[in-house]
C-alpha cells in the first residue's frame, strides 16, 4: 500500500498522477479509512467474524474476464460515489487504486497490492479504478447480502444522513 494526494492533472486515470504529496495511515485513520496487510486468509475471516460480515464474493476486473463491457466497467467504477454501508475489499492479485476524498475536497490515491485490505467508512466519497496493468482480483466482503448500491456524487447528496453523520464523525472540527 501506497498512498498520496492525486495531482488532478488531466491523462487516463489508470496513470499513477502521483503528485509526490505522500499520504500515511494515520491520515488515512483521520478520513476513517482503514488499511490491513492479511498474507493469508486467516486474517480477513478474523476480521470478517469480528464486524459481523457473513458473505464475500470475488471479482477479477480485467479485459481477459469482462471482454467488451470492460472499458465501460472502469469508467463506471470511477465515478465519484458514496455508500450507506461501510465497503471492504481485500486484493488478491493484481493492483489497483482507490481514490478518497479529503476534507479539502483533494483525492488521496491509495495504491493496493497483493494481500492489502481496506475499509472505507459508510458515507465517504471515492471511487476506484485499475492501473496500468488493467488486471485486479479483489475480494468483496458484504454483511449480509451482496449489495453495494453507488451513489453517485451530486449537491443533494450532502443531505442524506450516512453523508452527514461521516462529516460529522470525520470531517467537522
Ligand atoms: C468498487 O467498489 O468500486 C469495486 O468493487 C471495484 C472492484 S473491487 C476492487
Ligand atoms: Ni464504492
Amino acid at each position: 500500500m501506497r498512498a498520496y494526494i492525486y495531482d488532478n492533472l488531466p491523462g487516463d486515470q489508470r496513470l499513477p498522477h502521483d503528485s509526490g504529496r505522500a499520504v500515511d495511515v494515520d491520515e488515512l485513520r483521520g478520513l476513517g479509512v482503514l488499511y490491513y496487510r492479511f498474507p493469508s486468509l486467516e486474517g480477513v475471516d478474523k476480521l470478517a467474524a469480528e464486524r459481523g460480515y457473513k458473505n464475500r464474493d470475488e471479482i477479477t476486473v480485467s479485459p481477459e474476464k469482462m471482454g467488451d463491457i470492460y472499458e465501460d466497467k472502469v469508467k463506471m467504477f470511477f465515478n465519484e460515489h458514496l455508500h450507506e454501508d461501510e465497503e471492504i475489499r481485500y486484493i488478491r492479485g493484481g493492483q489497483g487504486y482507490f481514490d478518497v476524498r479529503t476534507r479539502d475536497e483533494d483525492w488521496v490515491r491509495v495504491q493496493l497490492e497483493k494481500d492489502d485490505l481496506l475499509i472505507l467508512p459508510a458515507g465517504i466519497y471515492h471511487r476506484f479504478t485499475t492501473d496500468e496493468s488493467n488486471y485486479v482480483h479483489a475480494m468483496r466482503l458484504f454483511k449480509e447480502d451482496p449489495k453495494w448500491t453507488p451513489l453517485n456524487r451530486c449537491p443533494q447528496l450532502d443531505d442524506n444522513a450516512v453523508r452527514k453523520e461521516y462529516v460529522g464523525q470525520f470531517l467537522s472540527g
